[in-house]
């Protein structure tokens, strides 16, 4: 026997992690905060994302503090609804509801739409087998870093979007949130991404797959001590309706975050009923934008998965062996208020 062999003998390698961030060619992604593993794109999909952009951006910069890029679409045509039919049924997605409260007046707040995360700020990065470290020392974060969540690593099929979203967009990003609009009633209401946590006039990509919805945007009402008074910059800014379409993506940028609001309304008929999904890839400075995306996204409420047979989301894990299958349909009754809320 070798001594290299007897030293194996003695001296094991390291246990593995039970935690892994699987990175081999097909394997499913997988985390400890995960309810269920997420599968690898299908080689169908993954090789045609790498044509994208199919289309070039259209820069639409022709309003006081818009900064817009249209990719339509920047997600090749023959791959939209297989990428859109994937992600619906391989994410868990959550239907977060949360309190707010305004003085001494608290709201309870049903988000109208199904959501998810994936990612954690720059003050922190996953090791490859799904531990956290610290950015700058390379160090296992301190235990308080993150009080109220658990941050999980972008699964692989997303993650080769975002590679190529920042290669396309020569932006970095660290965050993915993707939203499911089950039917023309979920929506999100008009708010602005611009949180402190994301620094200075955040460029965040967002993209659209399943059925078209409008994206509107609006600028925001400015304060009388501004320089230009109200009335004038209302009268230079026209509101904006973005028809959005499977695949495609709009790049916001500069001071569109800082200056517009966005939103998706409530929509009756149309393609609204087919479902809708949309990922934003987005780069948090600090811990707080972490805490901050999983309280809003995920939530403490149940994990739902989508369910082929019933076409609709239902509540993940309430199967036992031999049990009726119990499927509670979630439906869209909220009022739209949550983002505006915040
Ligand atoms: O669904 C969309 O296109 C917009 C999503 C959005 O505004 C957001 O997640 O902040």
């Amino acid at each position: 026997m070798s001594k290299r062999t007897l030293d194996t003998f003695f001296n094991p390698s390291p246990k593995k992690a039970k935690i892994s961030l699987t990175d081999s060619k097909d394997a499913p992604s997988s985390h400890s905060t995960y309810p269920f593993t997420v599968p690898q794109l299908p080689p169908e999909i993954s090789d045609l994302l790498n044509f994208a952009p199919e289309a070039e951006g259209k820069a639409i910069i022709d309003q006081p503090d818009l900064d817009l890029l249209y990719f339509q679409p920047y997600i090749p045509g023959s791959i939209s609804t297989p990428l859109f039919e994937f992600l619906r049924g391989e994410l868990f997605f959550y239907r977060v509801k949360y309190k707010i409260k305004r003085g001494p007046i608290e709201t309870d707040i049903n988000t109208p739409r199904f959501t998810t995360v994936f990612g954690v700020d720059e003050t922190s990065s996953f090791l490859p087998d799904g531990s956290l470290i610290d950015a700058t020392t390379r160090k296992p974060i301190p235990k308080d870093r993150y009080k109220t969540c658990k941050p999980r690593p972008i699964p692989h099929c997303l993650d080769l979007l975002r590679k190529l979203t920042e290669a396309a967009t020569d932006q970095r990003y660290n965050f993915c949130l993707v939203n499911y609009y089950a039917t023309g009633d979920d929506s999100i209401s008009y708010h602005s991404d611009d949180e402190r946590f994301l620094g200075v006039d955040p460029a965040i990509a967002s993209f659209s797959l399943g059925a078209k919805r409008d994206f509107l945007l609006k600028h925001k009402p400015t304060p009388p001590s501004d320089t230009k008074s109200a009335a004038a910059i209302a009268s230079e800014t026209k509101p904006l309706k973005l028809p959005l379409g499977s695949g495609d993506m709009v790049l916001m940028r500069g001071s569109t975050q800082g200056k517009w609001l966005h939103s998706i309304p409530k929509r009756k008929g149309g393609e609204s009923g087919n479902g809708r999904i949309n990922i934003t890839f987005r780069r948090a400075m600090v811990a707080g934008g972490t805490e901050n995306y999983y309280r809003y996204n995920v939530g403490d409420g149940d994990v739902m998965k989508w369910d082929a047979k019933t076409k609709s989301m239902v509540v993940w894990g309430e199967k036992k062996e031999g049990d009726e299958v119990e499927k509670k349909e979630v439906k869209a009754e909220d009022v739209d208020k949550g983002y505006a809320a915040l």
